[in-house]
């Protein structure tokens, strides 16, 4: 089953939003197989983000991620990864729809709230980097019947 890795910023998690935020998640049918908050190292946020090292935003971004704790999140589900950053708007909230997360909760770039892998196999990288094995619960929702064909 397809996962992908999402990651509630500082700004989610001191805003008051983690509920609402993973409730979105939750009540579309996707199943939560990883989760928890923590304080992220510059290593990790470097190495998270590297493909931005060259971009001039790259010394905020890991100023800002490192600056208090995060919600890190894997979850599972058909077309989970697409589905994810549809969930989660585009990158500048203002550009990003009414009824998305960015779109409903944010006004710039820099503090858009949440994280979504990008790609199927972004995601694979992602969540390796930042969850042990050990640390996912592969189980299956009762639900299911009623989710899928
Ligand atoms: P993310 O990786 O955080 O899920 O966001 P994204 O895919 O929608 O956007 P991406 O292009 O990967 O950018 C990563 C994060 O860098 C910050 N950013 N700031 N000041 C700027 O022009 C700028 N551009 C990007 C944002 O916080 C963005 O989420
Ligand atoms: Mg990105």
């Amino acid at each position: 089953m397809e996962r992908t890795f999402l990651a509630i910023k500082p700004d989610g998690v001191q805003r008051g939003l983690v509920g609402e935020i993973i409730r979105r998640f939750e009540t579309k049918g996707f199943t939560l197989v990883g989760l928890k908050l923590m304080n992220v190292s510059k290593e990790l946020a470097e190495k998270h983000y590297d493909v931005h090292k060259e971009r001039p935003f790259f010394p905020g971004l890991i100023q800002f991620i490192t600056s208090g704790p995060v919600v890190a999140m894997v979850w599972e589900g058909d077309g989970v990864v697409a589905s994810a950053r549809k969930i989660i708007g585009a990158t500048n909230p203002l550009s990003a729809e009414p009824g998305t997360i960015r779109g409903d909760f944010g006004v710039t770039v820099g503090r858009n709230l949440i994280h979504g892998s990008d790609a199927i196999e972004t995601a694979q990288t992602e969540i390796k980097l930042w969850f042990k094995e050990e640390e996912l619960a592969s189980w299956q929702p009762t639900l299911t019947p009623w989710l899928y064909e």
